[in-house]
């Protein structure tokens, strides 16, 4: 069998991680693709050379070429520019607007059967607009964030519990951002939900609310410290488990930016949810029952998701 083809789309921070993770889990040959010329042949080029002292068996190529992803199995896409000081977040939301365009035109001509999984800010709205500008099936284009803020939640909570991470199942909904919701009533160590070990004194709620706070400014944490760039390790580890599922048809349940129909009161808008990743890509949402705060919490950050996407369409009518 031919090796899978993996396309990343952006050689930047989280495209080099993404290619190191995906080579040396040998999940196909890779392609690295950015606008940027030379710097995707110069990373490949570096990468390669991993290969001999790790062991690993995949070929590693840069390009500027759309053409050079045809056939993709699986592409990831982080293309576009973080925030920088004095930029309003709507300048952030044009300018990657416009590379979500350039991306999904490249996608619909030479990865139309792909499962994507898009990683560009803001991601709710710029997942949204990957899928239309690329046409491609709703269920085949995917946002990750959710496995990463859950990821967040359950490094402070190890910490708190003082147990391994293994241990723990942290679940978070919503959008990525401030106003995501961590899930304390799913979230659990070993099987026994946070909230009875509070109960149990393990714990207080004092200190899971402020667990709580720190997962929602868990991004904005590590750009103040790295000051010239956002995290890139786990939001690259993250993104791998995705494609991993679906190259595996693993049916993992992962929190996802998936488009919502139906489910959870929503009529075809982009949310974190879990959702069944394997080899029918997005296969099934599931609808956890919420409690009341939990659904005004789920509803704030939906409202959020629905002003970034007015302001898409305000940026671009052919939304
Ligand atoms: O949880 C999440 N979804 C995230 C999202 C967690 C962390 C970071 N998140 C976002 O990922 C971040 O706000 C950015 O929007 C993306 C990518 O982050 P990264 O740290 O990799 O950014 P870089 O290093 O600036 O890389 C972006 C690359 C850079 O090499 C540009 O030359 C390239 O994108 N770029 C393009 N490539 C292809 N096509 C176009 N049009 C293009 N424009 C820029």
């Amino acid at each position: 069998m031919a090796r899978k083809k993996i396309a990343l789309i952006g050689a930047g921070m989280i495209g080099g991680t993404l290619a190191h993770l995906a080579a040396k889990k040998e999940l196909g040959d890779i392609v690295l693709f950015d606008i940027a010329e030379g710097m995707p042949q110069g990373k490949a080029l570096d990468l390669s050379q991993c290969g001999p002292v790790e062991g690993f068996d995949a070929k590693i190529t840069g390009t500027n070429d759309y053409a050079d992803i045809a056939g993709a199995d699986v592409v990831i896409v982080t293309a576009g520019v973080p925030r920088k000081p004095g930029m309003s977040r709507d300048d952030l939301l044009g300018i990657n607007l416009k590379v979500m365009k350039a991306v999904g035109e490249g996608l619909k001509q030479h990865a139309p059967n792909a499962f994507v999984i898009c990683i560009t800010n803001p991601l709710d709205a710029m997942v949204w607009a990957l899928r239309e500008f690329s046409g491609l099936p709703a269920h085949m284009v995917v946002g990750m964030a959710g496995v990463l803020d859950s990821a967040r939640f359950a490094t402070f909570l190890a910490e708190e519990f003082k147990v391994s991470v293994r241990d723990v199942n942290a679940f978070v909904l919503g959008g990525h951002g401030d106003t995501m919701v961590p899930v304390t009533s799913y979230t659990t160590v070993s099987g026994i939900p946070v909230d009875d070990l509070v109960k149990m004194g393990r714990s207080s709620k004092e200190a899971i609310d402020a667990i709580v706070k720190r997962t929602r400014g868990g991004g904005g944490e590590i750009v103040a410290l790295l000051k010239t760039g956002s995290a890139y390790y786990a939001p690259a580890t993250s993104a791998i488990a995705m494609a991993e599922a679906y190259l595996n048809d693993q049916k993992r349940i992962l929190p996802c930016a998936v488009e919502v129909n139906g489910k959870y009161g929503l009529d075809g808008l982009y949310v974190g949810v879990p959702v069944v990743i394997g080899a029918g890509g997005a296969e099934e949402v599931i609808e956890i029952s919420l409690d009341d705060e939990q659904k005004r919490n789920l509803d704030v950050s939906v409202e959020a998701v629905r002003e970034l996407l007015v302001a898409c369409k305000q940026i671009d009518p052919s939304l």
